[in-house]
């Protein structure tokens, strides 16, 4: 993998999103954690844990059709051997969402019972607290890097007007959305952290789209592309672009191939590389390179 990639883009919007999520968290009773299921560790952003600290968290990967079983059962199993709690769901597909929904309904009424019985305080008489109990309004916070399907999954929740879209950066402010009569959550702006130190998380985050378009040099992600595909699962590449086994270990002759194939052509009649990188790029993320894993099994990092 290419160690040199780079990807400079933290824009205001995410500062100042971190900011204010910092000054939201004494309201939050929970917050949901969303990640992708493909990447259910380079799709964390480390510096959470910091602003989440000891809310009670809920790790939601979304994206289950587009990932791999065996890694994604590998992480689920990982995690909440660790203590995290996690919930995986496709939630462009019904069945899945609704199941996904019941579990989340569930942890977050097993939280308000907790919180309901958590206090001793609430056994003298006349003393009156705040927000504990059944019928209370639970309230939170929904948080995650760009593209990971927050949006989506407070609209499967039943939440409106809330803007989804497939490229990063779509939610801008920070807003409350009620999703049931006593569920309120804080959609929020994806938010990555500074510096993006390793060449192969950046690559994996421009993969999935999780960085704006403009932050990063296109051809050389797709070249990484190719690359761990050569390595991973050259059969896909193969059949997706019709390819011939001698050309792999070529990703520049490959990414050509692609543009010829597609009839991507510059104005001077060449292979278009550009544009073939879109192309891959996106057959990626619609899941046209079938169900993938980007966190091998064991690989934390
Ligand atoms: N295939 C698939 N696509 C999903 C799933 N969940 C969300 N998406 C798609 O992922 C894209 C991003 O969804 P959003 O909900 O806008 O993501 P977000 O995390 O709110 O993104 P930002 O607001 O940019 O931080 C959209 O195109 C969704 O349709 C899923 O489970 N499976
Ligand atoms: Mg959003």
């Amino acid at each position: 993998m290419t160690q040199e990639f780079r990807i400079h883009w933290y824009p205001g919007h995410m500062a100042k999103a971190k900011r204010l999520l910092a000054s939201k968290m004494a309201e939050v009773d929970f917050v949901i954690e969303v990640a992708d299921a493909r990447a259910p560790v380079t799709t964390r952003n480390p510096d959470l844990d910091e602003l989440i600290a000891r809310r009670p968290r809920l790790l939601f990967l979304t994206k289950e059709d587009l990932a791999e079983p065996e890694a994604l059962s590998f992480w689920v199993k990982e995690y909440r051997r660790l203590g995290l709690e996690v919930v995986t769901a496709s939630l462009i597909d019904a069945k899945s969402a609704s199941a996904a929904r019941a579990l989340l309904r569930s942890w977050i009424d097993a939280l308000r019972l907790r919180r309901g019985r958590r206090s001793p305080l609430q056994s003298i008489p006349g003393l009156r607290l705040p927000r504990v109990g059944q019928g209370a309004v639970q309230r939170g916070l929904v948080v995650g890097i760009p593209n990971t399907g927050k949006s989506t999954l407070i609209r499967s929740l039943g939440g409106r007007n809330v803007a989804v879209g497939a490229k990063a950066g779509v939610t801008r402010g920070l807003q409350w959305v009620n999703v049931s009569r006593d569920v309120q959550l804080m959609d929020s702006p994806g938010i990555l952290w500074p510096r993006l130190e390793s060449g192969a998380t950046a690559l994996k985050l421009a993969w999935l789209g999780c960085v704006g378009d403009g932050a990063y040099d296109r051809e050389e992600a797709a070249l990484g592309l190719i690359r761990w595909l050569e390595a991973h699962s050259p059969e896909r590449l193969c059949d997706r672009y019709q390819l011939r086994q001698e050309i792999l270990g070529s990703p520049g002759r490959i990414l050509e191939e692609i543009a010829l194939q597609r009839g991507l052509l510059t104005a001077g009649g060449k292979a278009d590389r550009t544009q073939a990188a879109d192309a891959l790029l996106w057959d990626l993320r619609r899941g046209r390179l079938g169900k993938l894993a980007f966190d091998p099994p064991g690989d934390a990092n």
